[in-house]
């Protein structure tokens, strides 16, 4: 028995500082209907999908800070993407900025949700690992103030059933650490979505620019083979507000390769019929972790100072390894 989801990931070129709520959504919309017309189930948006990557400029402003967040979702300006997302019986994974109020205090997040075919939100994910820095750095060519704009996500990495399987988000940065994919791989997942804006210079590590789209395959296409799970990253790509972002787009199976790739730096949707039953051909042999995986064994050492490793119970600090 196969479980095919046909997946879009929705690529967006750049989004320009001045371009409203209402024209993203149209643009959103139109990727809907190409969808639609490609018989999709599920379609993926990047990272901060509604807006610029607002987090590039230092302002102290709150009010022009909050101007980039969402506080109701659907809200007036995204009540349409739902309208149209249910017409058509199309699920969607969106990213955007999340300002809500929890227990009194307002909270700011990095946030994604998926949304089923009759646009009901089915689950939520709000980042984690915030890159960048929380001061102005005037040296850098662009500011990447993440950890100043944004709290640090509280719901940690979930897995969700809908679509046929059990589905996962991350976003970003995220994407760069094992641990996100293994949390999530721990729980079943056999499909990740996330969205990211990846700018092609890297202030700290120039070194590094050349190898962005490298190491943007490199990280999930290694995370899919070794989490057994499909995993489609999409991009908001190409030169936005003065800062080029990569693009790479893809959608990657199970065995680690990639299915479907981006050609382009804008608005491009790509598709592919996933089969959530391939995820069973690793996770039951090679990656069975209940059979293979053997955690007690790792020597996992505690964060504080002295602490042992259980292997060889050499006390960390008189180790001159
Ligand atoms: N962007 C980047 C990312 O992790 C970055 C930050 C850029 C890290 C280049 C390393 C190199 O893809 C976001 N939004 O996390």
């Amino acid at each position: 028995m196969s479980r095919i989801v046909t997946i879009g990931a929705a690529q967006m070129g750049p989004i320009a500082a001045h371009e409203s709520r209402t024209q993203v959504v149209q643009r959103l919309i139109a990727h809907l209907h190409e969808a639609s017309r490609r018989g999709c189930d599920l379609v993926v948006f990047p990272e901060l999908t509604l807006t610029t990557f607002f987090p590039r400029w230092y302002t102290e402003d709150q009010a022009e800070i909050d101007q980039w967040f969402e506080t109701e979702m659907p809200g007036p300006e995204t009540q349409a993407l739902f309208d149209a997302a249910a017409k058509l019986q199309i699920g969607f994974h969106l990213g955007y900025a999340e300002l809500v109020e929890e227990a009194g205090q307002v909270r700011r997040f990095n946030t994604a949700i998926l949304v089923d075919k009759n646009a009901q939100i089915i689950g939520k994910y709000r980042k984690i690992h915030l890159p960048g820095h929380a001061e102005n750095e005037p040296w850098r060519a662009f500011q990447h103030l993440e950890k100043r704009y944004f709290e640090t996500g509280n719901l940690g990495f979930r897995v969700f059933d809908g679509f046929g399987g059990k589905v996962g988000m991350c976003i970003c940065n995220d994407r760069r650490w094992p641990e996100t994919y293994r949390v999530m791989g721990l729980q079943g997942a056999e499909l990740i979505v996330l969205g990211y804006n990846t700018p092609v210079h890297n202030p700290p590590a120039p070194e590094h620019d050349a190898l962005g789209l490298f190491h943007n395959q490199i990280v999930m296409q290694s995370a899919a083979y070794q989490n057994g799970t499909w995993i489609v990253g999409v991009a908001k790509a190409g030169n936005e507000e003065g800062v080029p972002m990569i693009a790479g787009t893809q959608i990657i199976a199970p065995s680690g390769e990639t299915v479907a790739m981006a050609a382009g730096e804008g608005d491009e949707l790509i598709t592919a019929a996933c089969d959530l039953d391939l995820a069973a051909s690793y996770k039951s042999t090679v990656f069975n972790f209940a059979l293979h995986r053997e955690p007690q064994h790792y020597g996992l050492i505690t964060a504080t100072k002295g602490a042992v490793s259980p292997a060889d119970g050499v006390a960390l600090e008189k180790s001159d390894k």
